[in-house]
C-alpha cells in the first residue's frame, strides 16, 4: 500500500490525530506529548547531523559569538527534550537518564496527568565515529493525587506504559512509537522537515536472524548464559546459527533486530550483576514496543514489563527481540545457576 505520494503524505501529526479519533474519550493530551517529542527529535537530529562539523565550525563560531562554549550533544539533547515538554500542561514530572533526580515542572506552568521517562541520547560515546545514536522515551499516567509528580508516579512497572518510542539518528532519522495499537515508524523527510509514515504496523520476524551481544564479557558470564549463546550460534542444540551484529548503540541494534528479526542480549555478568541497561529509560520502552510488534523481552527470569522498579536509575539484564528467540532464554537458564538478581 502506498502511503505517501508527491501530493498526499501521511505526516506523523495526521497519523496521531487519526489514531486519537478512534478514541472519542481521548483528551488529546497524549497526542500533544507525541507532537512535542517529534519536534524535539527534529531539533536533536539537526544538531546530530552537524556533529562531525563541530570542530571545524566551532573554531569560527568562537571568534564570532561572545565566548559561547560548545555544549556536549547528550547535554543538548537532554535540555532540548525538557524544554520541549515542560510547558504543555500534559506532564506532572519527568525523569532522564542524564539527571540524578526527578525533573519537576516549573511552577509557572500547568501540571498534567502524565509522566515522561527518557534517555536523551543513547550510545553517545559513538558520536565521534559516526555511528547511529538514539533517543528513547516512555509515558505512564500519574497515580498520586497531588498536583506534582512524585517518585511513586515514576516507579511504575512497564506494563502501565501508555506510550513508548525511540528515535534513531542514522543514515536517515526515524521515529518509531506505540500507544498500544501496534508499532508505527516514521522517516524524517529533511526537504519538508516532517516525519512521514514509512513503516506502518511493524511486526518483528520470528525466528530472528541476528544475535546482538558483546561477547567480550563471556569470561564473566555464568554457565547458563554461555550455553544460551552457544545455542544461538548453533553450537549446541538444534537451532540454526544466527549471524552476530553488535553496534554497541542500543537503539541501532534494537531497530535492526525489530525490522530484520533477532535478539539483543545484555546479560548480567560477574562485574555487572544487574547488567548495564536502565529499566525505566531503555528496557521498559523497548519492551513495550517489541511486545506490540509480536516479540518479547525478559531479564532472564521475569517479563521486563512486570518488574516493579525500586529506584530511578535501576539497571536490568535484558534479552529482547523475536519471541521464540527470547523464549529460549528462560528455557536455557531455567535450572542453571545465573547471576540475575544477585
Ligand atoms: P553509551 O551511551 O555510553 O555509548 O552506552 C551505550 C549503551 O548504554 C547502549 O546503547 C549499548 O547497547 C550498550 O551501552 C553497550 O555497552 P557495552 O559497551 O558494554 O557493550
Amino acid at each position: 500500500m502506498v502511503y505517501n505520494t508527491p501530493t498526499s503524505v501521511v505526516t506523523i501529526d495526521r497519523f496521531i490525530i487519526e489514531q486519537e479519533r478512534l478514541h472519542p474519550e481521548a483528551t488529546g493530551e497524549l497526542s500533544g506529548i507525541l507532537y512535542d517529542m517529534a519536534l524535539a527529535a527534529k531539533i536533536i537530529a539537526a544538531k546530530v547531523r552537524r556533529a562531525g562539523l563541530v570542530d571545524i565550525i566551532g573554531a569560527t563560531e568562537m571568534a564570532n559569538v561572545q565566548g559561547e562554549i560548545q555544549q556536549k550533544l547528550d547535554v543538548f539533547a537532554n535540555e532540548t527534550i525538557i524544554k520541549a515538554m515542560d510547558h504543555g500542561g500534559r506532564l506532572c514530572a519527568m525523569a532522564s537518564e542524564e539527571e540524578p533526580d526527578i525533573i519537576q515542572i516549573p511552577e509557572h506552568f500547568r501540571c498534567g496527568k502524565y509522566v515522561l521517562c527518557f534517555d536523551p541520547l543513547d550510545g553517545s560515546s559513538n558520536i565521534d565515529v559516526n555511528v547511529p545514536v538514539g533517543t528513547i522515551f516512555s509515558v505512564v499516567r500519574k497515580i498520586t493525587r497531588g498536583k506534582h509528580g512524585e517518585m511513586e508516579d515514576i516507579l511504575q512497572p512497564g506494563r502501565r506504559q501508555v506510550a513508548a518510542g525511540y528515535v534513531i539518528y542514522g543514515s536517515s532519522t526515524m521515529l518509531v512509537y506505540t500507544t498500544g495499537q501496534g508499532v508505527h515508524g516514521f522517516t524524517l523527510d529533511p526537504t519538508i522537515g516532517e516525519f512521514l509514515l514509512s513503516h506502518p504496523d511493524i511486526r518483528i520476524p520470528d525466528p530472528g536472524r541476528y544475535l546482538s551481544v558483546n561477547d567480550a564479557y563471556e569470561q564473566y558470564w555464568d554457565e547458563g548464559t554461555r550455553s544460551l549463546m552457544r545455542r544461538y550460534r548453533g553450537l549446541e542444540g538444534e537451532r540454526r546459527a544466527m549471524s552476530v551484529r553488535y553496534v554497541g548503540s542500543l537503539v541501532a541494534d534494537f531497530h535492526r533486530n525489530l525490522l530484520g528479526g533477532g535478539v539483543f542480549a545484555y546479560p548480567s555478568n560477574k562485574k555487572a550483576p544487574r547488567g548495564k541497561l536502565r529499566l525505566l529509560y531503555e528496557a521498559n520502552p523497548l519492551a513495550f514496543i517489541v511486545e506490540q510488534a509480536g516479540g518479547a523481552a525478559t531479564d532472564g527470569k521475569c517479563r521486563i514489563l512486570d518488574i516493579s522498579p525500586d529506584e530511578l536509575h535501576q539497571r536490568t539484564p535484558l534479552f529482547i527481540g523475536s519471541k521464540s528467540d527470547v523464549d529460549l532464554v528462560s528455557q536455557t537458564l531455567r535450572g542453571v545457576s545465573t547471576l540475575v538478581g544477585a
